[in-house]
């Protein structure tokens, strides 16, 4: 079995403006550079004949390039939270991508996304983290802005468990027109 998901993978310049905010909230477990994405769709748990039929589905999706813009900082999880992220300007071409993957993985037969789409970049996982320094965090990075750059492709990741945590990798990427 492999664990997968969709996501698009961010250029190394925005990755390195990520890390570098990364910090001042005790209990964070911060994302490694190279984990960072923005995803798409998660997958889960699937055995290979499955992981191959996902890559033919996504390898025939025919979707636009675009431009897209990480904006704003945020939390999940509200008064107990669990995830700091950094947001993504509106972007109808990132929904319809988004939602591209979804139908042409439920005719292949994968069961529905039931959890609205919400695009945001993980930066780091929290546990037992002081509400104020999450609060600051969130306050201190909202002016956050990467700036457009281009997305012309998606990739299909597996993630895998680590003594390190949890490792992110691109196993195929796809081209948008
Ligand atoms: O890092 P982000 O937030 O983009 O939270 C997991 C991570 O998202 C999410 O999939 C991405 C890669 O692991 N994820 C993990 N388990 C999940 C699940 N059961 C999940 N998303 C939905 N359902």
């Amino acid at each position: 079995m492999i664990r997968l998901f969709t996501a698009i993978e961010l250029p190394e310049s925005v990755r390195m403006r990520l890390t570098l905010l990364q910090g001042g909230v005790p209990g964070a477990r911060w994302s490694p550079t190279e984990n960072l994405h923005l995803t798409l769709r998660f997958i889960g748990e699937v055995d290979e004949a499955t992981a191959n039929d996902i890559d033919d589905v996504l390898s025939t999706l025919k979707a636009a390039a675009f431009d897209l813009t990480l904006k704003g900082a945020g939390e999940f999880g509200g008064r107990d939270p669990h995830a700091l992220w950094i947001g993504v300007a509106p972007s109808e071409p990132l929904l319809r991508l988004a939602a591209k993957i979804e139908s042409a993985l439920q005719r292949m037969g994968l069961e529905a996304e039931t959890r609205k789409y919400t695009p945001h970049v993980t930066v780091a996982r929290l546990r037992d983290a002081p509400l104020a320094k999450v609060r600051e965090f969130v306050s201190a990075h909202s002016p956050f802005d990467s700036g457009p750059f281009a997305v012309r492709a998606f990739a299909l990741y597996s993630s895998h468990q680590s003594s390190r945590g949890s490792l992110y990798r691109p196993e195929r990427t796809y081209a948008l027109d």
